[in-house]
């Protein structure tokens, strides 16, 4: 099934000048990229996005990170594109992550991994809406 999902490009990953190859493996993998756009996110904004972290004890770095640069936020639309995207990301911590995975070959740590992706149907509608309306898919 055609679906949508959300990634985000994040800080790290950005600041290393790795977003372009990023982008790159996205698109090769049959991802369409239906929006984009780099922001700098703000405290605010980093604790709503991952408001189901709030209680865990990485949450303040975790929000720390991902403020500390600008990120690149997509709408990435493929079949299956939620399960494909995780699988191309690769594990959460990049040293457990496969050969060849986005976070195996960009991320240095669990709390550094270069890339975001939408874990479950229900989280990609709201991390999708977070970020973009319907009118900014094109
Ligand atoms: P993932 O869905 O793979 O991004 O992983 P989680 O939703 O479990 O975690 C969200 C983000 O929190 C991860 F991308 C990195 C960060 N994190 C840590 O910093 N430490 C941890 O122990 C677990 C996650």
């Amino acid at each position: 099934m055609t679906e949508l999902t959300l990634s985000i490009i994040k800080p790290d990953a950005v600041a290393a000048g790795h977003a372009g190859e990023i982008l790159t493996t996205l698109e090769q993998a049959g991802f369409r990229i239906r929006a984009l756009r780099m922001l700098h996110l703000t405290k605010a904004q980093a604790e709503g996005f991952y408001a189901v972290h709030r209680e865990k004890p990485f949450f303040p770095g975790l929000v720390e990170f991902m403020t500390e640069g600008p990120v690149i936020v997509m709408a990435l639309e493929r079949e299956d594109a939620i399960a494909r995207l995780r699988e191309i990301m690769g594990a959460t911590n990049p040293a457990n992550a496969a050969e060849g995975t986005i976070r195996r070959r960009f991320g240095t740590a669990i709390t550094r991994n270069s890339i975001h992706g939408s874990d479950a149907p229900e989280t990609a509608r709201f991390e999708l809406g977070y970020f973009f309306s319907a009118l900014d898919l094109v």
